[in-house]
């Protein structure tokens, strides 16, 4: 596997970070995961312009344009003969001391691109839907750590799907710092109610799996589309729940904390926003 590292396609045992990198050491840096989809990478431009603006409240200067890291991205699959993918692109704030002051990294950031196979979810998650939980662990305050920002940094993620294995199930809801429903721990989530497709408004990345949704519900489902506060008891009185994420796509959920979400089956909505999305990923995107 070839691993574009710096500026440069080398062999994944030469792709090799310091011990004192500071995306190790400390959390410090930014990440993506993107899809391609039969030669097309999936709304890359927008990738692009959301690890943009997670380094630049970071203030981590890239050192790249963004055309130049769409060119990377394209060339790494290139090297890899991939036309479908998982990519991972990591900017770290380098290598520093081990103090955490960011000033330190004087050498600039250690940029990485990892194009694999994906792997997917299992298949009963979609024919099935998912009973997931509410945890514990509180989204991040948007005062601390911003959830927009898709940081190295996932301890809060981390600590939620701990939280969801221990209670046996595969995905967990997060609250925001005031009760409401933020997002699950690398996915977006959404319910169905009345011909209306409704998503939290705040507490959450915004996904570019959500946008593509909800530009698709509005236009093909003729669905009403908004982004609102959303409670537990909202969500188990909805028609439908799904999550959306770039490795997941659409997953159908039937259960949350024990109560059967409307039919307690995939819901015909999710199913269609699932296919027009389908169709859509290889038409949306940078072609390589
Ligand atoms: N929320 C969070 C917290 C995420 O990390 C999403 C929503 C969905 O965003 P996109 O842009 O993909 O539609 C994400 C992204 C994993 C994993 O292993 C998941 C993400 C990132 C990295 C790893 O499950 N999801």
């Amino acid at each position: 596997m070839k691993i574009y590292f710096n500026g440069k396609l080398v062999e994944q045992k030469d792709a090799r970070v310091s011990v004192f990198d500071h995306g190790l050491l400390y959390g410090d840096g930014a990440f993506e995961g993107i899809r391609a989809y039969d030669g097309v990478v999936f709304r890359l431009e927008q990738h692009i312009d959301r690890l943009f603006e997670t380094c630049h409240s970071l203030m981590i200067d890239i050192g790249m344009s963004k055309q130049q890291m769409i060119g990377a991205v394209i060339d790494t699959l290139k090297a890899n003969g991939l036309r479908d993918a998982y990519i991972r692109l990591v900017v770290t704030r380098g290598d520093g001391d081990l103090g955490l002051d960011p000033r330190k990294c004087k050498n600039g950031p250690n940029i990485f691109i990892i194009a694999d196979k994906i792997t997917l979810y299992p298949e009963a998650f979609y024919r099935d839907g998912l009973a997931i939980v509410t945890v514990p662990t509180v989204r991040n305050h948007p005062e601390a750590i911003n959830p927009q920002l898709k940081s190295l940094n996932y301890l809060n993620n981390i600590l939620a799907k701990i939280e969801a294995n221990n209670a046996g199930v595969s995905e967990a809801i997060l609250l925001d710092g005031s009760g409401y429903v933020a997002e699950c721990t690398g996915d977006n989530i959404f319910m169905v109610k009345k011909g209306a497709l409704t998503t939290p408004a705040q507490g959450r990345l915004r996904g570019i799996t959500r946008d593509a949704v909800m530009e698709l519900a509005e236009k093909e489902c003729g669905l009403r589309v908004s982004e609102a506060l959303i409670t537990r008891h909202e969500l188990y009185n909805a028609e439908e729940i799904f999550l959306t994420g770039t490795a997941a796509e659409l997953i159908p959920v039937v259960k949350i904390d024990g109560r059967v979400i409307g039919e307690g089956v995939p819901g015909p909505v999710t199913g269609q926003l699932l296919k027009l999305f389908h169709a859509q990923t290889r038409k949306d995107g940078v072609k390589f």
